[in-house]
C-alpha cells in the first residue's frame, strides 16, 4: 500500500510489551509498519523505571508473553518476581528473535497526529523528524508512562540533583554520603526507600498517604517449579485467562463474611506467609462488601505495628483506606527500614509540602534539609501519553476535547471521531487491573485481527459508534460502582492529578471483558461502523 518510506499500512506508538508485539503481529500479516518510541531504546515501563528495587510484582512465570510457545520455553526466569534490568534482557531478546528493531525508531517522538477524512489516513509528524502517514494507528503509550511531578512551590530553586522514579538516570544513582528525600509512598516508594536508606547518610519519606504493602517474600525459583509450569504452559496461561485479574491469583469463592473471624485471620494469615498481589484474592467480597475488606485492614494494620518499633511511627504507616482500592504495594523490608537510625518519617497528610528551597523541604514552618530529591510521585495514568500526543480526529475535533470530562471508549480499543486509531490497554479496558502482558496480548490480538479482517474485505478502516461507546462507558462505571474500588482518591480514578477528571478509568473483569470483545467480532464487529473503500 505505501509508497514511499515515510507510508505505512500501520505505524505503531511505543516500545513496550504492547507496541513491540503489535509491530510482531502486524509484520506477520505481511504490512508495512513502523514503531517511534520517544525512548532511545525499547522496553517502555522497564526501560525508564530503573530505580533501585524496580521489580515486577507479577510472577516472572506469568509476567511474560505466550504467544510463542517456543520463546516461553526457552527463557529462563532466575526469581519468582523478575527485576528490571531481567525484564528489560528479556524485551531485548524478543526483539533480536523476532527481527523487531529493524523496524523501530527511536528517539521519535510523535507531536500530534491527524487523521485525513478524505483520505482515510493518519498523518503523523515526528519532532525534527519526517512525518509518517498511515491507514492504522496504534498507540501502545502505557498506562503508566507519563510522570507526575507535583507543582510545588520553589522546586526550581532547589540545589541539588532531582530525580523521578519513572525516568531514572540509566548510569545509576549513588546517595552514599547524601541526605536524601523520597517524596510518596506508592510502589515505586515501596520498592526503593529500603534500598535509598542503606546508601544513604540519611533518608526522609515524606507521606501524603499511607499504603498497605505485603511481603514479597522473593526467592530464587526451583527447578522443579519452573519445570512443573513450562511443562503445562498453555494450559497454565489458559487458567490465568479466566480468573478476574488474569494472574494466578488464587482468588476464592468464599465471602469472608460468611465464616468466623478465626477462618479469615488464617487464611490471611496464609495469603501474608505466600505474599504478594494475591492477598487481594483471600476472600470473593473483599474489594465488593466494606465489611470484609475492613477485616483485612485491620489485619495488615496489626502486621505494621509488629513490623515497625516505634508505635508513633507505626500509627502513621497505618492506612485508613479501603484495601487494594489504591494498588497494593508489594514490599521486602520496607516497615522494617522505619526501624532504622538513618530514616524519618515526615508526615505531610494535613498540610502537604509548603515549599522547596535550595537547601530542602518545607513542612509545616520547618525545613528538612537534603542534598538530593526523589519523586516517587507516580504517573498521569491511562490517559496521560495519550493526550500529550494530540491526536485530531473527525471535524479536527482533539482527543483532548473529546475527553474533555475523562476518557471515553469502546471496550478501551477505539474512540468514536477517531477512525481507525487503536489504544492497546486503553482506559475503559482491564489493563492495570490485571497481569499487564496477557492483557495486552489480548488487545493486540483483537486490533490485528480486526485490521485482517479490514483488509480481506478492502475497506478503509472501523470508528466506533456513539451509541455503542456511550453504552460501554456507562458499564465500565456500574461495574466500578459495584466494588469497593472507586472508594478513594486512587491514580484508577485520576484523583492524584490536580485538576484531571474523576472517572474510573480501567474495567473491572478480565474474563467477562475477553468475552465482550469475542462477542463483537462474532458479529461482524458490532458496535462500530466499517468504512467503505475510498478512492485515493
Ligand atoms: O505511584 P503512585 P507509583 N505531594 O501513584 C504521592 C505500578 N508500579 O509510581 O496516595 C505528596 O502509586 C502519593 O500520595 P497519595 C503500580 O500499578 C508497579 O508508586 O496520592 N505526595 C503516593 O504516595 C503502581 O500503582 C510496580 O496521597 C504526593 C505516591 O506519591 C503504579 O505503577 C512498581 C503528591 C505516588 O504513588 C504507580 O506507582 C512500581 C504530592 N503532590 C509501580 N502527589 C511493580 O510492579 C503524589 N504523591 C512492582
Amino acid at each position: 500500500m505505501g509508497t514511499t518510506n515515510s507510508s505505512f499500512d500501520a505505524v505503531v506508538i511505543g516500545a513496550g510489551f504492547g507496541g513491540m508485539y503489535m509491530l510482531h503481529r502486524l509484520l506477520q500479516q505481511g504490512l508495512r509498519v513502523a514503531l517511534v518510541e520517544q525512548g532511545a531504546d525499547l522496553g517502555g515501563t522497564w526501560f525508564w523505571n530503573r530505580y533501585p528495587g524496580a521489580r515486577c510484582d507479577i510472577q516472572s512465570m506469568e509476567y511474560s508473553y505466550q504467544f510463542s510457545e517456543e520463546l516461553q520455553q526457552e527463557w529462563e526466569w532466575s526469581e519468582k518476581y523478575a527485576t528490571q534490568p531481567e525484564i528489560l534482557r528479556y524485551a531485548n531478546h524478543v526483539a533480536e528473535r523476532f527481527g523487531l528493531r529493524e523496524h523501530m525508531r527511536f528517539n521519535a517522538r510523535v507531536e500530534g497526529a491527524r487523521f485525513n477524512e478524505t483520505t482515510a489516513r493518519w498523518s503523523i509528524p515526528i519532532v525534527d523528524g519526517e512525518t509518517l502517514t498511515a491507514q492504522y494507528c496504534v498507540s501502545a503509550t502505557g498506562c503508566l508512562s507519563s510522570a507526575n511531578v507535583p507543582d510545588i512551590a520553589g522546586l526550581d530553586s532547589f540545589g541539588g540533583p532531582i530525580y523521578h522514579t519513572g525516568s531514572w538516570p540509566h548510569g545509576g544513582v549513588d546517595f552514599t554520603g547524601k541526605r536524601v528525600a523520597v517524596i510518596g509512598t506508592g510502589s515505586s516508594a515501596v520498592q526503593s526507600i529500603p534500598l535509598i536508606a542503606e546508601q544513604a547518610e540519611h533518608l526522609s519519606v515524606f507521606q501524603r498517604s499511607a499504603n498497605y504493602a505485603i511481603p514479597a517474600h522473593n526467592r530464587p525459583l526451583e527447578a522443579d517449579e519452573v519445570a512443573g509450569i513450562k511443562g503445562r504452559y498453555a494450559q497454565f496461561r489458559k487458567d490465568n485467562s479466566e480468573l478476574p485479574f488474569s494472574a494466578a491469583f488464587d482468588n476464592s469463592e468464599i465471602n469472608a463474611l460468611d465464616v468466623s473471624q478465626e477462618e479469615v485471620r488464617a487464611e490471611l494469615e496464609r495469603r501474608w506467609q505466600d505474599g504478594g498481589l494475591p492477598f487481594l484474592g483471600a476472600f470473593a467480597d473483599l474489594v465488593f462488601e466494606q465489611g470484609a475488606n475492613d477485616l483485612a485492614a485491620d489485619f495488615v494494620r496489626e502486621k505494621i505495628a509488629e513490623r515497625v518499633n516505634d508505635p508513633a511511627v507505626a500509627k502513621l504507616l497505618q492506612p485508613t483506606s479501603i484495601v487494594g482500592c489504591k494498588r497494593l504495594c508489594v514490599d521486602t523490608n520496607y516497615y522494617e527500614t522505619y526501624n532504622r537510625d538513618n530514616v524519618s518519617l515526615v508526615d505531610i497528610s494535613t498540610a502537604g509540602i509548603d515549599e522547596i528551597s535550595a537547601t530542602g523541604l518545607r513542612c509545616q514552618g520547618e525545613l528538612h534539609e537534603v542534598d538530593a530529591i526523589v519523586f516517587a510521585t507516580g504517573f498521569d495514568a491511562m490517559t496521560g501519553s495519550l493526550l500529550k500526543i494530540n491526536f485530531v480526529g473527525r471535524n479536527g475535533v482533539s482527543l483532548s476535547e473529546k475527553w474533555a470530562e475523562g476518557p471515553r471508549t469502546f471496550l478501551g480499543l477505539c474512540t468514536q471521531g477517531f477512525p481507525n486509531l487503536f489504544t492497546v490497554s486503553g482506559p475503559g479496558s482491564p489493563s492495570v487491573l490485571t497481569n499487564m502482558i496477557p492483557s495486552i496480548e489480548q488487545h493486540v490480538n483483537w486490533i490485528a485481527d480486526c485490521i485482517d479482517y479490514l483488509n480481506r474485505r478492502n475497506l478503509s478502516g472501523i470508528e466506533a459508534s456513539q451509541a455503542a461507546e456511550d453504552a460501554w462507558v456507562e458499564h465500565v462505571n456500574e461495574v466500578a460502582d459495584s466494588s469497593l474500588y472507586p472508594g478513594c482518591s486512587s491514580w484508577y480514578l485520576g484523583a492524584n492529578v490536580p485538576g484531571k477528571p474523576r472517572v474510573f478509568m480501567p474495567y473491572l473483569g478480565f474474563p467477562t471483558y475477553v468475552e465482550k470483545c469475542e462477542e463483537v467480532v462474532a458479529n461482524d464487529y458490532a458496535g462500530f461502523e466499517l468504512l467503505a473503500a475510498t478512492s485515493q
